[in-house]
């Protein structure tokens, strides 16, 4: 009876456990928000650990797309292509590489943000 009500005890930490992990996951996202035509912020740090969240809180699409920026500060490698982002949705995007990279909406002229890359 006794090692029952021990086995009970480990399963509930167990369940504590997972949940923690689970909001420790919720803290390896950095949010980037689409809002009048701009990104917010501006500039961001992402760690390699961490998922950048692009969301959109505009009433309309936005296209954004992903490039590593080069030393002379020009667009090269597209790491994320451009797809249509419905008005108030999301999504998340892994980088595998440090460095500096520039988002960039291919629907509105000068909607940029630049997004840093850390180990
Ligand atoms: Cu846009």
């Amino acid at each position: 009876m006794k090692s029952h009500v021990t086995g009970l005890i480990s399963v509930a930490m167990l369940v504590s456990l997972l949940f923690s992990s689970a909001r420790a996951d919720d803290s390896r996202i950095v949010q980037i928000i689409e809002k009048d035509i701009l990104y917010n912020p501006s500039s961001i740090t992402v760690h390699l650990n961490q998922k950048l969240r692009i969301k959109n809180d505009d009433p309309f699409f936005h296209k954004s797309r992903i490039s590593v920026l080069d030393n002379d500060n020009k667009e090269g490698e597209v790491v994320m292509p451009a797809k249509k982002e419905e008005a108030h949705t999301q999504q998340d995007f892994k980088f595998s590489m440090p460095g500096h990279y520039k988002i960039r909406c291919m629907v509105h002229d000068g909607m940029t943000a630049v997004i840093n890359v850390v180990n």
